[in-house]
């Protein structure tokens, strides 16, 4: 490689290291979503059968009741076809769920799924809160940490399922809760049905450098890799220069071998 490329990729790869410096300024918990005729995804991951969530038993606001299914079809860690967890049931447009991990952990996605047993009820509309509190927050989202919401466009005519995971859009964890607080807002036909609420563990919370940090070091890092490339390519030049060249015979030489030659054929 020429020491022009090295330059070109020196300059690109600080580039890069500036964008992702950039880009950290930016992070948030975006949710993506997906409407789906089967059960496989292409934007979101499938559903978990060991995730936070799983087998715990969710809790519905008491002033609502369910309209069909059991919320025990979200922590299943399986695909519900009919009247999975359908909730909204007083059509008022909201109907709260709460989840308890037990303990505070730390979350990198948070991943729903709905079904749609009838028109429209796979669209999924909600807010998401989340609580590290030691004891039962209760049902006022004030009392919470504002997670994500989701509206879904479209209404899903025609899928079966929909999945929506919410992350940090630059890798990092969705935060570190026990409580979380999932506020179902109804669709246009009523109530929603869903088959799936996955809590999926994060990284682990331990001494993480600040991003700016990480990028200055990865930057010290290339400098020196290329600093000691160029050292390399200079010393084995200088090394090819010192060694000892082999040359030919001189015409000198050259002229007494043949005369030593033809002394010995002539005898
Ligand atoms: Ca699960
Ligand atoms: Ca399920």
């Amino acid at each position: 490689m020429k020491i022009h490329n090295y330059i070109v990729t020196f300059g690109s790869l600080f580039s890069v290291a500036l964008a992702a410096l950039a880009g950290t300024a930016n992070a948030a918990i975006i949710p993506t979503t997906e409407y789906s005729a089967t059960t496989s995804f292409t934007s979101i991951p499938a559903l978990s059968n060991s995730d936070l969530a799983e087998g715990i038993a969710p809790t519905l606001d008491p002033s609502e009741v369910m309209e069909a299914g059991s919320l025990a079809n979200l922590t299943d860690g399986v695909y519900n076809s009919g009247y999975s967890a359908c909730i909204g049931a007083k059509y008022d447009g909201s109907a709260k769920v709460k989840f308890d991990l037990g303990a505070t952990k730390t979350i990198g996605q948070i991943n729903t799924f709905g079904n749609e047993p009838w028109s429209e009820r796979n669209r999924q509309k909600y807010a998401l809160y989340g609580s590290a509190s030691p004891s039962d927050p209760g049902w006022d989202t004030s009392s919470y940490t504002f997670i994500a919401s989701v509206d879904m466009a479209g209404d899903g005519t025609g899928t079966m399922y929909s999945g929506v995971t919410i992350q940090d859009d630059a890798g990092g964890n969705v935060g570190s809760y026990r409580w979380l607080l999932w506020n179902e807002q109804g669709t246009g036909g009523g109530g929603a049905c869903y088959t799936g609420f996955d809590v999926v563990e994060g990284l682990a919370a331990t001494v993480v450098p600040e991003p700016a940090t990480v990028a200055v070091w990865s930057l010290l890092g290339l400098c020196w890799a290329g600093v000691s490339v160029l050292r390399r390519r200079r010393k084995g030049l200088a090394q090819i220069d010192a060694a000892p060249v082999r040359r030919g015979w001189s015409e000198e030489n050259r002229v007494a071998i043949r005369r030593m030659l033809d002394r010995q054929l002539t005898k």
